[in-house]
């Protein structure tokens, strides 16, 4: 009884449109992600938007990276587009008259910050000028209106990105309301906010796309999520993926459990699993 979600179906159930690419400051097509976990970069800190910070790639997601502040805990972990403006190769701060800065809540004492820097860039994997790709221009004013459909992040839990609807606008400004969720999750932004997709946009870049809330009499979503990818398959290095995943893994943003990922031998996993084949 459960439906996969089609935008196709939902528009037309709905009788709604959806708004047109040239709102969004999106490319046309998403762009290609080519970091890899645990190469390092330049970010600006969310929490403290003068500081550019190392950070790491903990995780992707389509075009996103999952991104921590070296020196910071993993409590405050945020995600940003391959073609973010707010995101640099190592270097770039410092070409342009900067200094690299401790994250806010840096869990050392200040004055160990250097040392630190020096120990976290040495030998590390820093991010390629070639995977950084350059922010695309939004509409010059606001093209949107009352009632289109849209994929936008929930910045309640900034890993989803889900169907939404445009409530309303004020000048600059739209409310995404997030459908089937009676408000919960609305939020306002500018009509150029980068954490707003067109339709469609999710099943082009491999991102997973969070259905409507909308719940039956039991309670229960009448869609099932559709299983977005399985990354990487091993054969001979188990126990030290196995490690790798638990290690890594960090669910303390999210109430789902954990992603249970069942390995087939035989296969290939690629050069980042079995680094010998
Ligand atoms: N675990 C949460 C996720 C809600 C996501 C809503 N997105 C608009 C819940 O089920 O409440």
């Amino acid at each position: 009884s459960f439906q996969t979600f089609d935008w196709c179906d939902y528009i037309q159930e709905t009788n709604s449109v959806a708004a047109p690419q040239i709102c969004f400051r999106q490319t046309a097509s998403p762009p290609i992600n080519d970091f890899k976990v645990g190469m390092k970069l330049e970010a600006i800190d969310p929490r403290n938007v003068t500081s550019t910070c190392i950070a790491t790639v903990i995780s992707t997601l389509g075009p996103r990276l999952r991104l921590r502040l070296d020196g910071s805990d993993n409590k405050n972990d945020f995600w940003r587009l391959v073609d973010s403006s707010e995101i640099h190769t190592i270097g770039h701060c410092e070409k342009s008259g900067g200094m690299l800065q401790p994250p806010l809540g840096f869990r050392m004492n200040a004055s160990s910050w250097p040392m630190f820097l020096l120990k976290t860039l040495n030998g590390a994997e820093m991010a390629p000028s070639k995977v950084f790709q350059k922010e695309p221009a939004g509409p010059k004013v606001n093209l949107f209106e009352v009632g289109q459909k849209l994929e936008a992040v929930d910045k309640k839990n900034p890993h989803l990105i889900c169907c939404a609807t445009v409530g309303a606008i004020k000048n600059d400004q739209i409310h995404v309301t997030f459908d089937g969720w009676k408000g919960a999750f609305d939020y306002w932004c500018k009509y150029d906010s980068r954490d707003i997709f067109p339709v469609g946009w999710c099943a082009k870049s491999g991102h997973p796309l969070q259905p409507p809330g909308q719940k039956n009499n039991t309670g229960i979503s009448r869609y099932s999520f559709k299983p977005a990818f399985v990354p990487f398959v091993p054969t001979s290095t188990i126990s030290s993926v196995t490690e790798v995943v638990q290690s890594e893994a960090d669910t303390s943003a999210s109430s789902l459990p954990p992603t249970v990922i069942n390995f087939q031998r035989q296969c290939n996993g690629g050069s980042l699993i079995n680094p010998a084949n």
